[in-house]
Parts: C-alpha cells; structure tokens; sequence
C-alpha cells in the first residue's frame, strides 16, 4: 500500500476507533529540541543516561547527577509542545475511550493540553526527599543548590523520575496495560522500544487484537509488532493522521 493510502486509511481508522492507547517516547519531543536517550545527541560529556538515570548513579555521585537533571530541566523548560503532542490531543478530544502512556518525564503532553496521561517514569518537576518522604512540585530552573535539600527537614531531594532497576509508579503500568489490552488501535510513536516494561505495552496490546500504528524515524524494537509503521517525524506524521 503506498503511504499516501496508509495516511488516509489510517486516519479513517481513528477516526472510527473508540478504544484508542498510546505509547510515546522521547521521539514526540525531540522536536521540541529536547535530546533522545540513544540519539547521537542523546550521549551527555563522557557518560551515558543509563549511568545517571540509576539509583547507584545518585548514591555515588548526587552532585553529578543533579547537575545532569539541571541541564535536562532547563532544556524542558524552554521548550515548547510540538504539532506531534498538539494532534494526540485532538485525538484524545475525539475519542471516548483513550489512554496516552509516556515514557517521558518533561510534562510535555500535559502541557499541550493532554488530560488522560500516565508519566510511567515519572515527572522531571517532581522533586522526592529520600529523608522523610514528601514530593513537591519544584520548576526552579536552575536550582539555587545543587544536590538541592529539603526545606522541612534537611534532607537530600532527588529527581521525582524512576531510575533503571526502580519499579514504575504503583499502578500506572497497570492503568497503562489495561488500557492497552482494551484498545482497538495502538499507536507507538517515538520510542526505541529498549526500556521494560514499557516496551511491552506494544505487546499486549497487539496480543489482545488491537491495530497497530508505529511512528518513528527509523525502524524500532516493536517495528515487528506493528500493522502499519510510518517512517518520519512524529511533528509531521501525527497530524497528517489526526488532521
Ligand atoms: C523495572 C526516566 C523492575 C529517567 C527512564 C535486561 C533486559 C530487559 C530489561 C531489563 C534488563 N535489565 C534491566 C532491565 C529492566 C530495565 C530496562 O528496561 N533496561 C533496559 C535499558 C535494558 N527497566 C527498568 O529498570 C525499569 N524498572 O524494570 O523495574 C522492578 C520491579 C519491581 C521492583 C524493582 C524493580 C525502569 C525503567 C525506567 C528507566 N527510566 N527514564 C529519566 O528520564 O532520566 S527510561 C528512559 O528511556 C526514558 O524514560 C526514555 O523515554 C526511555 C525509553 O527511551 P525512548 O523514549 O525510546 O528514547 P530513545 O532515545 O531510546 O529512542 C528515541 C526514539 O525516537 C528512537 O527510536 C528514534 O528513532 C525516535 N525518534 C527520534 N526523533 C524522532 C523520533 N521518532 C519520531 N519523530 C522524531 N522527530
Ligand atoms: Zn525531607
């Protein structure tokens, strides 16, 4: 089928579909000019997200991976939604039943106007003491101190994100897979499908019946998985597809 076809056939389907989840990664903001993990931009001095984005990292090295999460803070807080989060929303307006799934942290989707979100790996703006507890909500960019502490009891804050070899937010993976056993048409956009088990969302969605639609600059973990993968920009794609 030639992709013009796929376009507009696809549109059609979500146009019909009222069962409908998504899978974003970081693909959705990159054109917003925030860098992908496994990019060539995604790579950070000489050290890679996986050896900051761990629990061990932090332990080790607050300070380094606080002045990572600062730059990253930064970044998000200049960028803007791009046509890609902008057209998840209207799809989100149109159907009745729908779940958006974001493996990303820089609140994007929700700052586009997406309601029904579930942060699987948490929120970049979060801010979690590891002394006594509490959360809060902190868009200081930068931060006045780094590694920052808590203002009730002293204690050393940490990103409010989940951490390789850290379990999800209790019940968002299990929001995020019902949902994508009860869809009638998936779509993954912008990720590289190597984080569980987030990956595996586009599974069980898949293994319940649902249509599949990729979108994705190049081939993915889950291309294989996919009834239909668009090669390109989530910015230029998801609008041609949810116009
Ligand atoms: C857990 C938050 C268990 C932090 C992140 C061995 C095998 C399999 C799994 C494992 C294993 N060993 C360990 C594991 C589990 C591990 C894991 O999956 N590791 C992988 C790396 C092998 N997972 C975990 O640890 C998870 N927890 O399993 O817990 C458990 C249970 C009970 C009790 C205790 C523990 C937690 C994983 C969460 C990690 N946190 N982020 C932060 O952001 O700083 S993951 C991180 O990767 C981001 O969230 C990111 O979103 C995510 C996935 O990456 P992508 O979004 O796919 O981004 P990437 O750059 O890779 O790809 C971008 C894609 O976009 C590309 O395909 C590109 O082509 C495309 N693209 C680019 N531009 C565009 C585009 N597409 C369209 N348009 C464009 N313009
Ligand atoms: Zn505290």
């Amino acid at each position: 089928m030639n992709k013009t076809l796929e376009t507009t056939e696809v549109r059609k389907l979500l146009r019909r579909k009222v069962r409908i989840c998504v899978l974003t990664g970081a693909g959705v903001s990159a054109e917003s000019g925030i860098p992908t993990f496994r990019g060539a931009g995604g790579l950070w001095r000489k050290f890679r997200p996986q050896e900051l984005a761990t629990p061990e990292a932090f332990a080790r090295d607050p300070r380094l991976v606080w002045e990572w999460y600062d730059w990253r803070r930064g970044l998000i807080a200049a960028a803007r939604p791009n046509p890609g989060h902008e057209a998840l929303v209207r799809l989100e307006r149109r159907c009745p039943n729908f779940l958006l799934a974001t493996q990303n942290v820089d609140g994007l989707h929700l700052l586009a106007g997406s309601k029904r979100v579930v942060s699987i790996h948490g929120d970049i703006w979060e801010l979690h003491c590891t002394a006594c507890g509490r959360s809060r909500e902190d868009r200081a960019v930068p931060l006045p101190e780094l590694p920052p502490t808590c203002p009730d009891c002293g204690g050393l804050l940490r990103p409010g994100v989940v951490w390789f070899g850290e379990s999800l937010p209790p019940g968002a993976f299990a929001a995020a897979a019902a949902a994508a056993r009860g869809a009638e048409a998936f779509l993954v956009v912008g990720t590289a499908g190597a984080v569980e088990p987030a990956a595996s969302l586009t599974r069980l969605a898949r293994e319940a019946g649902a249509f599949v639609v990729e979108v994705n600059l190049e081939s993915s973990a889950l291309s294989s998985l996919a009834d239909v993968s668009f090669r390109g920009k989530a910015g230029e794609i998801l609008p041609a597809l949810v116009p």
